[in-house]
């Protein structure tokens, strides 16, 4: 470990077969600054069990918090994440699956390279769910240089618009996640079939996930 850098607590191992009924559980040594995140994936599950089309570009927290199976469509952005994939491919989709809810899940640098696309969805009437992880930097990449070039961060902080009016103005719904209270309001309330959502998840910058290597 680099001088100066100090030891963080990544995801915990996958969830197991019995991911349905533990996944709103955090597993010791978790980190639990993503708290947001494994409750969020734990009442998607909940709320739409089969049938949901959920296309990631971000991946890591479906790694370790959502249980994938034959009742569910789980597509990640392909071997080589290509950021920006996700809210496209999930209006492709939107072409084939016309009733049923279709998630777009991107972190917020992903989200930059597609958002106009959200466009696209209104000007289709498509119902969709775009949710957006806001930690205002290529997590990856931050994380990167904390852990390889000693904290030295280069390119990967920056200031996101206002989602709220960014959502306003595409005439949609924002809906901003800032605790599990909110998340079980999203689910128990929204409607997450028949309109365009833009949800929000604040996520601190200096939580960095683990890459698992292994599903
Ligand atoms: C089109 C494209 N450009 C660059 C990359 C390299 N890359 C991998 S992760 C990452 C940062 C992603 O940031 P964000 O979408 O905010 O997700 P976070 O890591 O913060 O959750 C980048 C730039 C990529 N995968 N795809
Ligand atoms: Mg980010």
């Amino acid at each position: 470990m680099l001088p100066g850098s100090r030891p963080i607590a990544g995801l915990s191992a996958p969830l197991g077969e019995s991911a349905g009924e533990d996944a709103g559980q955090a597993e010791a040594g978790e980190d639990p600054r993503f708290h947001l995140m494994r409750h969020f994936y734990a009442g998607l599950a909940a709320r739409f069990p089969r049938d949901a089309l959920i296309f990631d570009d971000n991946i890591v927290f479906a790694q370790s918090y959502f249980h994938v199976s034959h009742a569910n469509h789980y597509f990640p952005n392909s071997g080589i994440s290509s950021l920006g994939h996700a809210i496209p491919a999930a209006i492709g989709a939107r072409f084939f699956a016309r009733t049923g809810p279709i998630f777009a899940i991107l972190g917020d640098g992903g989200f930059q390279m597609c958002c106009m696309e959200l466009m696209t969805a209104v000007n289709y009437g498509m119902p969709l769910n775009v949710v957006v992880i806001n930690n205002a930097s290529m997590g990856l990449i931050r994380k990167n240089q904390f852990q390889l070039y000693g904290e030295r961060y280069l390119d990967c902080d920056f200031v996101n618009p206002d989602f709220r009016l960014l959502a306003q103005s595409f005439g949609i719904r924002h809906h901003h996640l800032a605790s599990e209270a909110d998340i079980d309001t999203l689910f128990a309330e929204a409607d997450l079939e028949n309109a365009i959502n833009l949800i929000e998840i604040p996520l601190d910058k200096h939580a960095f996930p683990t890459y698992l290597s292994g599903r």
